[in-house]
C-alpha cells in the first residue's frame, strides 16, 4: 500500500479527535497500557527512510521519519524507538504531523518570488512573479533608502513561530533568527519582548516571583493528593505522544491522582483526565481565588506558617515598608481596602457563575488536599488585565502552601527540560539597537511610532537574552524611567510568521492599518504557503519546508525527558524554493554584508558546529553524524520540582523579588502605576489599571460587562484546536474535514437564538463578522462561546454575503471564521499584551 487510503486516514484521526492522540485514553484511564509495538516499517518500496521533524509550534517536538521514492516523500512514519518508559518516551506523532505530505505537497505552496503588482493595494490579491533576483535587489534597494531615511530602528522582525523548532531555519525567538543575524550585520532592528503565548503571564513573573518559574513536571504530580488545573488543557496542546497527552495519563493512571479541571469548556483534558469540571465565566479566576481564600481563611484552612516566612503582602503585618494601610490581600478580601467589599463566595459567584457552594466546596477540597498541585495553562492570562490573573492563580498554591514542594508547585504551566545544545549561528553579531517593544504593539509603533515611550506604551530596554519580560529601567529611588521610540515601523520582516493578519488580533482593522502603504513601507513573507499574511504583503519569498532541508530541533515540553533531533534533508527544495540561510546569504549579498551574514561557513558547517558545540558541554550527546542516522537522543533528566532551594532555605535562595521573598503584594507595581498612563492611542478602557495586589478587575468586555450588554451579551473565547496549530496545517483537507472549524455553543444560548446544533451562524460585533457552523454543547459554560483559534481568515464583500441585521455593515464577512475578527487589539495594562480571549459578541442564525 502507497499511502494510507483517505478514508483509513479519517478513521484514525476521528479516533485522535475524541482522544487527544494516539495514546490510549478514556475517561477513568484505570488499564495498564500496552506495551508499544514498532510503528510500522512503512512501504518497503521506498528507496530511503530518513528522519526529519514537524517543527511548528504546538508546545511540543515529534520526530518524523520520511520515506522518500524517486526524490519524492511518499509516506510520513512516526517515532519507533522509545518505550513507553516516562524518561524514555516514544515521541509520537499526533494527525498533524502524520499528515505532513499534505503539507509539503500543497496546491497552496508558494512557488516562485512573487511581487504585488504595481498599482495594486495590500490585499488586492494581484501577483507579478519575478526572478529571485529581481526580488532581492528590489528589497535590498528599499532597506538601504529606508536605513538612510529612518535608521536602522525602522526594521521590524514580525512574531512568527512557524519554525520555531529547527536552529538552522528557526524563526522565534526573532533574535535568534537568521532574518535578526542580517539586519544586525545591516546596523540593527527594532526588537520585541515576549510572545503571543505569555504576554500577561510573563510580565506577571518578575513582579510575583521575581522571575518565570515553571510548575512542577506533570509526572510529579503523581505525589499530590490533588490536582487542580486552571485553563490548562495538555491533551489538545501537548499532543505529541512523547510530551503530556502522555505524561499525565500515564501519571493519572499510576497514581490515580484526582483532578479538577477550571475552564468554561470541557476540555479534552477534562473528557481523559477530569473527575470534577468547574465551568466559569471567561476572565474571573482571579474573582473564583478570591472568593475560594475568603472560605480557607474564615475557616482557618489556609497556610498561615508559609504566609509568614516565604511571602509579603497577605495580611498587614507582613507589608513592605512604606505601604499604606489596609492595603494587604487579606484586607481586600475582608472589605477594607480601596474598594470596601468583601470579597464572600456569594460575591465570587455573582461575577464567575460558580454557585457559592460550589466555591466553599472547592475552597476545603483544594486546602485540605496535601499536597495539592495547581497548575495553570495560559488560556487564563490570556485575556483583558490577564496579568492580575495569572498572579491570582500563583497566590493560591501560595495559600494552600504548596510552593517548592513534591506533588505541589507554584501555581504556574509545566516548563521543559533541554540538551545543552546552543544556537551558536546567532551568538557572535549582536543587534546594535537596545529599542524593544512589546511584541503586541507593532501596530501602533506602524502608526504613531515617535510618540510612543516607556509610560504610554512599555517601550523598554533590551533584556538579557533569553529574558522575556520587560524590564522597567528605573531610576536610583527606583522609581521608572522613560523611554521614547525614534521613529515609526516602515519595513516589516515575516518569516514563518502568520501574525501580519489572522493572529494578532482585529484582522478587519489591521488590514485598514497595513492597506496604507504610506505608513508601513515594505512587507516581505517568507513562508511555504500563501497564507493570509501573504496575501498583505509586498514581496512573496517561497520558503523550504523541513523536508527539504537539514537541521537540529530542540525537543520540548517532555519531562522528565529532554531530547533533540538531527534531521536529514529528504528532497530538494521544491519549485523555486530557497532556505532561508540561502535567501538572507544573497540579500546580505545585496546589502554588502554577505561575509558577515555567512561568518564565512556553509549552512551545513554551522549546523554541525552547533551540535558538536552541545557535545563539548554534554559528552554523552552523539556526534552530528551518529545523531543523523539514530534521528532522536534522549535523557532521562528525572521529575522535576519548582522552587525546591527557596523552600528549603529562603534566606540562602532568595527570589529576584526587591524583598527576595513572594511579593502579594508588589511595591513596584504601585510605583508603576502612578507612572503609567493610558489612552494615548485609544481610548483608556475600564480594565486598564495596575494593582499591587493580584485583584479581580472588571475590564472591557468581561463577564460584568456581558451581564448588562444588551447588544453583545455573549463572551467569545477561542481555544487553541486540534486541527491546526494556530493556523499552521490549517489548510490540509484531511484535517479540515476531520475537525470541522465550529463556534461552541451552550444549548441554552442556542435555544434562545432558535439555532440548532449545525446551523451556520454569524457571531458579531462593532469590529467584524464571521460565519460558521454552531457546536451546540453542554461542553462549554452559558453565556460563553469558543471559535477556535487559527481558522484563515477569509473576507468577503457585502455584495458577495451580507453582514447580519445588527452587525456592523462596514465590516466584511468573514466566512472562514478566524477568532481575531472578532477580537481586540487593545493590549493589557502593564505587558500591552494579547488580551484576545476577552470579547463580548452577538450571534444570530444565518
Ligand atoms: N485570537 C487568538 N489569537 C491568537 C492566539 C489565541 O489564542 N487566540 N494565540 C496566539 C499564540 S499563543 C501564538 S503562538 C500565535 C501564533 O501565530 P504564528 O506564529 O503566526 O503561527 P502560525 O499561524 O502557525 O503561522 C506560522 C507560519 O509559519 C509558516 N511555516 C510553517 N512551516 C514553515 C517552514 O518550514 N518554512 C517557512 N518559511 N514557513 C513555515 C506557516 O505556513 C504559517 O504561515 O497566535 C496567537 N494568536
Ligand atoms: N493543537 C494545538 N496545540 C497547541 C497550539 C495550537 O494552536 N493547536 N498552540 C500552541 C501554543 S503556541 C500555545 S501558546 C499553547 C496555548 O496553550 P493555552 O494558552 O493554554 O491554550 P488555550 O486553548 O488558549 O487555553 C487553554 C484552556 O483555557 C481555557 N480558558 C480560556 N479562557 C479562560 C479563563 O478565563 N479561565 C480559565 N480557567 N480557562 C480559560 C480554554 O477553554 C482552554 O481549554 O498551545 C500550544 N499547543
Ligand atoms: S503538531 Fe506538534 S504534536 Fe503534532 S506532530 Fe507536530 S510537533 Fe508533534
Ligand atoms: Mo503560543
Amino acid at each position: 500500500m502507497a499511502n494510507p487510503s483517505r478514508r483509513q486516514f479519517l478513521k484514525w484521526s476521528a479516533l485522535g479527535a475524541s482522544a487527544g492522540a494516539l495514546v490510549a485514553c478514556s475517561d477513568k484511564p484505570t488499564a495498564a497500557p500496552k506495551k508499544l509495538v514498532p510503528n510500522g516499517t512503512g512501504n518497503t518500496s521506498a528507496d530511503r527512510t530518513v528522519w526529519s521533524a514537524c517543527t511548528v509550534n504546538c508546545g511540543s517536538r515529534c520526530p518524523l521519519r520520511l520515506q522518500v521514492k524517486d526524490g519524492r516523500v511518499i509516506r510520513v512514519l512516526p517515532d519507533n524507538t522509545g518505550s513507553d518508559e516516562l524518561g524514555n518516551q516514544q515521541v509520537r506523532a499526533c494527525p498533524r504531523g502524520r499528515s505532513m505530505r499534505q503539507r509539503i505537497y500543497n496546491p497552496q505552496r508558494l512557488k516562485r518570488p512573487m511581487k504585488r503588482k504595481p498599482g495594486t493595494k495590500r490585499g488586492d490579491g494581484q501577483w507579478v512573479p519575478i526572478s529571485w533576483d529581481q526580488a532581492l535587489t528590489e528589497i535590498a534597494d528599499k532597506m538601504k533608502q529606508l536605513k538612510s531615511d529612518w535608521g536602522n530602528e525602522c526594521f521590524y522582525i514580525q512574531y512568527g513561530t512557524g519554525v520555531l523548532g529547527s536552529t538552522m531555519a528557526c524563526s522565534w525567538p526573532p533574535e535568534q533568527t537568521p532574518v535578526a543575524r542580517m539586519l544586525n550585520a545591516f546596523g540593527g532592528y527594532l526588537d520585541h519582548y515576549s510572545d503571543y503565548s505569555t504576554t500577561n503571564i510573563t510580565q506577571a513573573y518578575p513582579y510575583f516571583y521575581g522571575e518565570w518559574q515553571a510548575a512542577n513536571s506533570f509526572d510529579d504530580a503523581a505525589n499530590a493528593q490533588l490536582q487542580v488545573m486552571f485553563g490548562n488543557n495538555p491533551l489538545e496542546t501537548r499532543m505529541s505522544g512523547g510530551g503530556q497527552t502522555f505524561i499525565t495519563q500515564a501519571t493519572k493512571r499510576k497514581s490515580g491522582v484526582k483532578t479538577i479541571i477550571i475552564d468554561p469548556r470541557y476540555s479534552e483534558t477534562s473528557v481523559a483526565l477530569g473527575d470534577e469540571w468547574v465551568p466559569l465565566r471567561p476572565g474571573t479566576d482571579a474573582a473564583l481565588v478570591a472568593g475560594m481564600i475568603y472560605v480557607m481563611l474564615q475557616e482557618n484552612l489556609h497556610d498561615q506558617a508559609f504566609l509568614d516566612k516565604y511571602c509579603v503582602g497577605f495580611d498587614e503585618a507582613h507589608m513592605p515598608k512604606g505601604a499604606p494601610k489596609n492595603a494587604s490581600y487579606r484586607s481586600y478580601l475582608e472589605g477594607k481596602g480601596k474598594d470596601g467589599v468583601e470579597k464572600t463566595p456569594q460575591w465570587a459567584a455573582a461575577i464567575t457563575g460558580v454557585p457559592a457552594s460550589r466555591i466553599r466546596q472547592l475552597a476545603r477540597t483544594i486546602a485540605g488536599a496535601k499536597p495539592c498541585a495547581i497548575t495553570q495553562g495560559w488560556g487564563p492570562q490570556r485575556h483583558a488585565n490577564g496579568e492580575n490573573i495569572a498572579r491570582a492563580i500563583f497566590l493560591l498554591a501560595c495559600v494552600t502552601g504548596n510552593v517548592g514542594i513534591a506533588g505541589g508547585g507554584p501555581g504556574a504551566r509545566e516548563g521543559g527540560v533541554a540538551l545543552p545544545v546552543t544556537k551558536t549561528f546567532y551568538e557572535d553579531i549582536k543587534n546594535p539597537s537596545m529599542k524593544i517593544i512589546s511584541v503586541f504593539s507593532w501596530l501602533d509603533a506602524i502608526e504613531h511610532g515617535p510618540q510612543m515611550d516607556t509610560f504610554n506604551s512599555g517601550v523598554g530596554q533590551k533584556p538579557e537574552l533569553g529574558v522575556r519580560a520587560l524590564k522597567v529601567p528605573v531610576d536610583e529611588d527606583g522609581n521608572p524611567t522613560n523611554t521614547r521610540l525614534t521613529t515609526p515601523i516602515k519595513a516589516i520582516f515575516n518569516y514563518g510568521s502568520n501574525s501580519l493578519v489572522n493572529q494578532t488580533g482585529d484582522n478587519n482593522h489591521s488590514v485598514d492599518i497595513l492597506r496604507d502603504e504610506s505608513k508601513c513601507e515594505l512587507i516581505v513573507t517568507c513562508d511555504i504557503m500563501q497564507t493570509v499574511t501573504a496575501r498583505y504583503s509586498d514581496y512573496l519569498l517561497p520558503g523550504t519546508s523541513t523536508a527539504e532541508e537539514s537541521d537540529y530541533h530542540p525537543g520540548e515540553n517532555a519531562t522528565p525527558m529532554a531530547y533533540g533531533i538531527v534531521s536529514e534533508q529528504a528532497i530538494e527544495p521544491l519549485y523555486e524554493c530557497k532556505s532561508i540561510f540561502d535567501i538572507c546569504t544573497e540579500l546580505s549579498a545585496k546589502l554588502g554584508i554577505k561575509e558577515a551574514f555567512t561568518g564565512g561557513k556553509t549552512r551545513e558547517q554551522w549546523l554541525k558546529e552547533t551540535v558538536e558545540t552541545g557535545r563539548a558541554e554534554d559528552p554523552d550527546l552523539p556526534t552530528y553524524e551518529e545523531w543523523k542516522k539514530m534521528g532522536i537522543f534522549r535523557k532521562n533528566m528525572g521529575a522535576t520540582v519548582s522552587m525546591e532551594d527557596f523552600r528549603k532555605d529562603p534566606d540562602a535562595n532568595p527570589l529576584a523579588t526587591p524583598s527576595g521573598k513572594i511579593e502579594i503584594y508588589s511595591q513596584r507595581l504601585e510605583n508603576l502605576a502612578q507612572k503609567w498612563t493610558f489612552g494615548k492611542f485609544r481610548p483608556k478602557l475600564s480594565g486598564d489599571v495596575i494593582t499591587p495586589l493580584p485583584e479581580h478587575v472588571n475590564t472591557w468586555e468581561g463577564a460584568e460587562d456581558a451581564a448588562t450588554n444588551k447588544k453583545y451579551p455573549l463572551q467569545v473565547i477561542g481555544h487553541h484546536f486540534k486541527a491546526r496549530t494556530h493556523s499552521s496545517y490549517g489548510n490540509v483537507a484531511w484535517l479540515k474535514e476531520a475537525h470541522i472549524q465550529t463556534v461552541w455553543m451552550n444549548p441554552a444560548d442556542a435555544k434562545e437564538r432558535g439555532i440548532e446544533n449545525g446551523d451556520l451562524v454569524f457571531v458579531y460585533n462593532d469590529r467584524g463578522t464571521i460565519r460558521l457552523p454552531a457546536k451546540v454543547t453542554a461542553r462549554i459554560a452559558p453565556g460563553t462561546m469558543s471559535v477556535p483559534q487559527g481558522a484563515w481568515y477569509d473576507p468577503r464583500p457585502a455584495s458577495e454575503v451580507k453582514p447580519p441585521a445588527g452587525a456592523n455593515p462596514d465590516k466584511p464577512v468573514d466566512v472562514a471564521g478566524s477568532v481575531n475578527t472578532l477580537s481586540s487589539l487593545h493590549p493589557t495594562p502593564i505587558a500591552k499584551g494579547m488580551g484576545v480571549h476577552t470579547i463580548l459578541a452577538q450571534a444570530v442564525k444565518a
